[in-house]
Protein backbone atom coordinates (compact mmCIF):
# COMPACT_ATOMS: atom_id res chain seq x y z
CA UNK A 1 0.00 0.00 0.00
CA UNK A 2 2.65 2.58 0.82
CA UNK A 3 4.64 1.22 -2.42
CA UNK A 4 1.69 2.76 -4.35
CA UNK A 5 1.41 6.13 -2.92
CA UNK A 6 5.22 6.33 -3.39
CA UNK A 7 4.88 5.37 -6.94
CA UNK A 8 2.02 7.54 -7.51
CA UNK A 9 4.07 10.69 -5.87
CA UNK A 10 7.00 9.74 -8.23
CA UNK A 11 4.42 9.74 -10.85
CA UNK A 12 3.12 12.97 -10.31
CA UNK A 13 6.07 14.84 -10.01
CA UNK A 14 7.36 13.30 -13.23
CA UNK A 15 4.63 14.76 -14.75
CA UNK A 16 5.19 18.44 -13.25
CA UNK A 17 8.58 17.80 -14.20
CA UNK A 18 8.06 17.53 -18.05
CA UNK A 19 5.15 20.04 -17.86
CA UNK A 20 7.65 22.29 -17.22
CA UNK A 21 10.82 21.44 -18.69
CA UNK A 22 7.77 21.87 -22.28
CA UNK A 23 6.70 25.23 -20.59
CA UNK A 24 9.43 26.83 -19.40
CA UNK A 25 12.61 25.23 -21.41
CA UNK A 26 11.23 24.40 -24.68
CA UNK A 27 7.79 25.88 -25.17
CA UNK A 28 7.05 26.11 -29.28
CA UNK A 29 8.32 29.88 -29.73
CA UNK A 30 5.92 32.02 -31.41
CA UNK A 31 5.71 31.88 -35.22
CA UNK A 32 4.45 34.08 -38.26
CA UNK A 33 3.55 33.74 -41.33
CA UNK A 34 5.87 33.87 -43.99
CA UNK A 35 5.84 37.54 -45.70
CA UNK A 36 5.73 38.44 -49.10
CA UNK A 37 9.09 40.17 -50.62
CA UNK A 38 7.24 41.24 -53.54
CA UNK A 39 3.49 41.70 -54.52
CA UNK A 40 2.55 42.17 -57.99
CA UNK A 41 -0.48 44.04 -59.55
CA UNK A 42 -1.68 44.29 -62.71
CA UNK A 43 -4.66 47.71 -63.21
CA UNK A 44 -6.89 46.45 -66.15
CA UNK A 45 -9.77 48.10 -64.64
CA UNK A 46 -9.79 52.09 -63.80
CA UNK A 47 -8.24 51.76 -60.36
CA UNK A 48 -7.50 54.82 -58.90
CA UNK A 49 -3.97 54.51 -56.31
CA UNK A 50 -3.58 56.36 -53.20
CA UNK A 51 0.18 56.09 -52.26
CA UNK A 52 0.92 57.67 -48.82
CA UNK A 53 3.90 58.34 -47.00
CA UNK A 54 5.19 57.34 -43.05
CA UNK A 55 2.22 57.95 -41.01
CA UNK A 56 3.48 57.12 -37.67
CA UNK A 57 0.42 56.27 -36.24
CA UNK A 58 -1.02 59.84 -36.85
CA UNK A 59 -4.30 58.59 -37.03
CA UNK A 60 -6.36 61.40 -37.04
CA UNK A 61 -3.81 62.80 -39.96
CA UNK A 62 -4.38 59.66 -41.51
CA UNK A 63 -8.22 59.53 -41.47
CA UNK A 64 -8.46 63.50 -42.44
CA UNK A 65 -5.80 62.50 -45.92
CA UNK A 66 -8.32 59.62 -46.46
CA UNK A 67 -11.65 61.26 -46.33
CA UNK A 68 -10.07 64.69 -48.44
CA UNK A 69 -9.41 61.97 -50.94
CA UNK A 70 -12.43 60.43 -50.90
CA UNK A 71 -11.04 57.10 -50.73
CA UNK A 72 -13.91 54.91 -49.94
CA UNK A 73 -15.41 55.38 -53.60
CA UNK A 74 -15.19 51.90 -54.87
CA UNK A 75 -12.57 51.96 -56.80
CA UNK A 76 -9.72 53.28 -54.83
CA UNK A 77 -6.68 50.96 -53.57
CA UNK A 78 -4.49 53.37 -50.91
CA UNK A 79 -0.77 52.09 -50.50
CA UNK A 80 0.87 52.56 -46.67
CA UNK A 81 4.72 52.68 -48.21
CA UNK A 82 5.65 51.77 -44.44
CA UNK A 83 6.45 52.99 -40.54
CA UNK A 84 2.59 53.63 -40.16
CA UNK A 85 3.27 52.35 -36.55
CA UNK A 86 5.34 53.79 -34.32
CA UNK A 87 5.94 57.65 -32.33
CA UNK A 88 2.72 58.98 -32.81
CA UNK A 89 -0.17 57.97 -30.43
CA UNK A 90 -2.46 55.86 -32.52
CA UNK A 91 -0.23 53.07 -33.91
CA UNK A 92 -2.95 50.45 -32.72
CA UNK A 93 -5.53 52.60 -34.70
CA UNK A 94 -3.91 52.94 -37.66
CA UNK A 95 -3.35 49.00 -37.73
CA UNK A 96 -7.01 48.56 -37.32
CA UNK A 97 -7.95 50.55 -40.37
CA UNK A 98 -5.51 48.63 -42.44
CA UNK A 99 -7.00 45.02 -41.36
CA UNK A 100 -10.44 46.06 -41.43
CA UNK A 101 -10.21 47.61 -45.07
CA UNK A 102 -7.39 45.04 -46.49
CA UNK A 103 -9.85 44.84 -50.00
CA UNK A 104 -9.11 48.42 -50.65
CA UNK A 105 -5.91 49.07 -48.57
CA UNK A 106 -2.20 47.76 -49.26
CA UNK A 107 0.88 47.77 -46.79
CA UNK A 108 4.86 47.98 -47.54
CA UNK A 109 6.29 46.79 -44.51
CA UNK A 110 8.64 49.51 -43.02
CA UNK A 111 11.69 49.18 -40.87
CA UNK A 112 9.31 50.22 -38.08
CA UNK A 113 6.69 47.09 -38.72
CA UNK A 114 9.75 44.81 -39.53
CA UNK A 115 11.36 45.73 -35.87
CA UNK A 116 8.09 45.08 -34.15
CA UNK A 117 7.16 41.59 -36.36
CA UNK A 118 11.12 40.44 -34.86
CA UNK A 119 10.21 42.00 -31.26
CA UNK A 120 7.04 40.08 -31.18
CA UNK A 121 9.05 36.88 -32.60
CA UNK A 122 11.71 37.55 -29.79
CA UNK A 123 10.34 38.96 -26.82
CA UNK A 124 12.19 36.76 -24.18
CA UNK A 125 15.37 36.61 -25.92
CA UNK A 126 15.59 40.59 -26.08
CA UNK A 127 14.25 40.66 -22.29
CA UNK A 128 16.73 37.93 -20.89
CA UNK A 129 19.31 38.04 -23.55
CA UNK A 130 19.16 34.73 -24.30
CA UNK A 131 21.90 32.67 -25.57
CA UNK A 132 19.73 31.00 -28.55
CA UNK A 133 19.90 32.57 -31.82
CA UNK A 134 17.84 34.92 -33.10
CA UNK A 135 14.25 33.69 -35.15
CA UNK A 136 14.61 35.61 -38.20
CA UNK A 137 11.53 37.11 -40.20
CA UNK A 138 10.72 34.68 -42.88
CA UNK A 139 9.87 36.47 -46.74
CA UNK A 140 9.62 34.49 -49.79
CA UNK A 141 13.06 34.39 -50.68
CA UNK A 142 14.92 35.07 -47.73
CA UNK A 143 15.30 35.38 -44.02
CA UNK A 144 16.05 38.65 -42.43
CA UNK A 145 17.06 39.84 -39.13
CA UNK A 146 16.79 43.24 -38.66
CA UNK A 147 20.26 45.24 -37.44
CA UNK A 148 19.55 44.09 -33.19
CA UNK A 149 20.30 47.88 -32.38
CA UNK A 150 17.07 49.19 -34.08
CA UNK A 151 15.20 46.64 -32.01
CA UNK A 152 13.99 48.88 -28.53
CA UNK A 153 11.86 47.87 -25.57
CA UNK A 154 9.24 50.35 -27.33
CA UNK A 155 8.69 47.91 -30.07
CA UNK A 156 8.56 44.95 -27.76
CA UNK A 157 5.91 47.25 -25.91
CA UNK A 158 4.46 47.99 -28.92
CA UNK A 159 3.98 43.91 -30.01
CA UNK A 160 2.24 43.52 -26.98
CA UNK A 161 0.10 45.88 -27.39
CA UNK A 162 -1.21 44.89 -31.13
CA UNK A 163 -1.04 41.50 -29.87
CA UNK A 164 -0.42 38.07 -32.31
CA UNK A 165 -3.47 38.36 -34.10
CA UNK A 166 -3.29 41.67 -35.33
CA UNK A 167 0.74 41.17 -36.29
CA UNK A 168 0.14 37.78 -38.23
CA UNK A 169 -2.40 39.18 -40.12
CA UNK A 170 -0.25 42.46 -40.69
CA UNK A 171 2.27 39.56 -42.09
CA UNK A 172 -0.21 38.11 -43.79
CA UNK A 173 -1.32 41.05 -45.91
CA UNK A 174 1.66 43.55 -46.11
CA UNK A 175 4.77 43.14 -48.27
CA UNK A 176 8.12 44.19 -48.50
CA UNK A 177 8.16 45.78 -52.27
CA UNK A 178 4.82 46.34 -54.14
CA UNK A 179 4.79 46.69 -58.24
CA UNK A 180 1.30 48.15 -59.73
CA UNK A 181 1.96 48.14 -63.30
CA UNK A 182 -0.16 50.75 -65.33
CA UNK A 183 -1.10 50.96 -69.06
CA UNK A 184 -0.04 54.28 -69.24
CA UNK A 185 1.94 57.27 -67.61
CA UNK A 186 0.80 60.99 -69.27
CA UNK A 187 4.11 62.57 -69.77
CA UNK A 188 6.06 59.09 -70.42
CA UNK A 189 6.99 57.73 -73.87
CA UNK A 190 6.72 54.13 -73.06
CA UNK A 191 3.71 51.91 -73.83
CA UNK A 192 3.29 50.64 -70.26
CA UNK A 193 4.45 51.76 -67.21
CA UNK A 194 5.03 50.05 -63.84
CA UNK A 195 5.38 52.14 -60.12
CA UNK A 196 7.49 50.04 -57.46
CA UNK A 197 6.22 50.93 -54.08
CA UNK A 198 8.83 50.06 -51.36
CA UNK A 199 9.90 51.48 -47.79
CA UNK A 200 13.17 53.00 -47.92
CA UNK A 201 14.84 52.86 -51.57
CA UNK A 202 15.53 50.80 -54.66
CA UNK A 203 18.50 50.16 -57.01
CA UNK A 204 17.49 49.82 -60.54
CA UNK A 205 19.29 47.09 -61.17
CA UNK A 206 18.57 44.93 -58.10
CA UNK A 207 14.71 44.94 -58.48
CA UNK A 208 13.96 41.06 -59.18
CA UNK A 209 12.40 39.34 -56.34
CA UNK A 210 15.61 36.98 -55.55
CA UNK A 211 17.76 40.07 -56.01
CA UNK A 212 15.61 42.34 -53.30
CA UNK A 213 17.55 42.58 -49.95
CA UNK A 214 15.09 43.57 -47.34
CA UNK A 215 17.18 45.13 -45.55
CA UNK A 216 18.51 47.73 -48.02
CA UNK A 217 14.98 48.14 -49.52
CA UNK A 218 13.61 48.99 -46.06
CA UNK A 219 16.17 50.88 -44.12
CA UNK A 220 18.76 52.48 -46.86
CA UNK A 221 19.44 55.91 -47.67
CA UNK A 222 22.55 55.84 -49.29
CA UNK A 223 24.14 53.35 -51.91
CA UNK A 224 27.64 53.14 -52.99
CA UNK A 225 27.90 54.20 -56.36
CA UNK A 226 29.81 51.55 -58.59
CA UNK A 227 28.39 48.39 -56.40
CA UNK A 228 24.19 49.03 -55.71
CA UNK A 229 24.50 45.82 -53.23
CA UNK A 230 26.44 48.11 -50.58
CA UNK A 231 24.03 50.21 -48.53
CA UNK A 232 23.98 52.11 -45.39
CA UNK A 233 21.44 54.76 -43.62
CA UNK A 234 24.12 57.10 -43.35
CA UNK A 235 26.96 58.80 -45.99
CA UNK A 236 30.44 56.73 -46.86
CA UNK A 237 33.32 57.11 -48.94
CA UNK A 238 32.02 56.40 -52.67
CA UNK A 239 28.39 56.56 -51.65
CA UNK A 240 25.87 58.55 -53.32
CA UNK A 241 21.63 58.82 -52.67
CA UNK A 242 20.37 56.11 -54.24
CA UNK A 243 17.43 58.13 -55.68
CA UNK A 244 20.60 59.58 -57.65
CA UNK A 245 20.74 56.34 -59.17
CA UNK A 246 17.68 57.04 -61.24
CA UNK A 247 17.70 60.33 -62.15
CA UNK A 248 19.67 60.19 -65.25
CA UNK A 249 17.53 56.86 -66.47
CA UNK A 250 14.92 57.31 -69.66
CA UNK A 251 12.43 54.19 -67.87
CA UNK A 252 9.39 52.87 -67.71
CA UNK A 253 9.39 52.74 -63.93
CA UNK A 254 8.88 54.89 -60.97
CA UNK A 255 9.78 54.51 -57.39
CA UNK A 256 7.20 55.75 -54.82
CA UNK A 257 8.84 55.58 -51.17
CA UNK A 258 8.66 56.98 -47.28
CA UNK A 259 12.03 57.03 -44.34
CA UNK A 260 13.13 60.12 -45.29
CA UNK A 261 11.65 62.75 -43.14
CA UNK A 262 14.77 64.50 -43.05
CA UNK A 263 14.98 65.22 -46.76
CA UNK A 264 11.71 65.31 -47.05
CA UNK A 265 8.82 65.45 -49.89
CA UNK A 266 11.51 64.67 -52.91
CA UNK A 267 9.47 64.29 -56.21
CA UNK A 268 11.87 63.74 -58.87
CA UNK A 269 11.69 62.48 -62.26
CA UNK A 270 11.86 58.66 -61.47
CA UNK A 271 11.60 58.80 -58.01
CA UNK A 272 9.25 59.82 -55.05
CA UNK A 273 10.03 60.52 -51.65
CA UNK A 274 6.77 61.04 -49.59
CA UNK A 275 7.89 61.28 -45.89
CA UNK A 276 7.33 65.18 -45.09
CA UNK A 277 7.88 64.50 -41.14
CA UNK A 278 4.47 63.65 -40.10
CA UNK A 279 5.30 62.94 -36.34
CA UNK A 280 7.53 65.71 -36.22
CA UNK A 281 4.55 68.47 -36.60
CA UNK A 282 5.40 68.42 -40.32
CA UNK A 283 2.53 67.54 -43.27
CA UNK A 284 1.39 63.77 -43.73
CA UNK A 285 1.70 64.06 -47.99
CA UNK A 286 0.06 61.03 -50.39
CA UNK A 287 0.36 60.78 -54.24
CA UNK A 288 -2.66 59.94 -56.29
CA UNK A 289 -2.34 58.10 -59.31
CA UNK A 290 -5.38 59.07 -61.23
CA UNK A 291 -6.48 57.10 -64.12
CA UNK A 292 -7.82 60.05 -66.76
CA UNK A 293 -8.46 60.02 -70.27
CA UNK A 294 -6.91 57.01 -70.92
CA UNK A 295 -3.72 57.42 -68.92
CA UNK A 296 -2.74 58.15 -65.81
CA UNK A 297 -2.30 61.50 -64.11
CA UNK A 298 -0.20 62.20 -60.46
CA UNK A 299 -1.51 65.15 -58.19
CA UNK A 300 0.25 65.48 -54.45
CA UNK A 301 -2.36 66.10 -51.65
CA UNK A 302 -1.05 66.85 -47.84
CA UNK A 303 -2.58 67.36 -44.71
CA UNK A 304 -1.08 69.33 -41.73
CA UNK A 305 0.17 67.30 -38.42
CA UNK A 306 0.44 67.79 -34.85
CA UNK A 307 3.32 67.78 -33.66
CA UNK A 308 4.38 64.03 -31.57
CA UNK A 309 8.40 63.71 -31.70
MN1 LIG B 1 11.56 54.32 -41.96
Amino acid sequence: MARDWRLYLVSVVSVLFLCYTYVVLASPGRTLPVMHTLHSIATETATRYVFVGDVHGMFDEFEQLMRDLNVDDGSTQVVLLGDFVSKGPDSVKTVDYLLENTNSTRCILGNHELDVLFAHLNAHRLARHHPDPWVPLEFTTTQYVPDNSDVKSRDVTLAAALGSDRLARLAQHCSAALEIRIPSRRGSHHASHAYWAVHAGLAPDLMSPDTLDIGAITTMKYVNRHNHTQTSKTKFRGSTRWYKLWDPLDTDKTVVYGHDAKKGLNIRKNTRGLDSACAAGGKLTALELKPEANTYVERIHSVTCRQMI
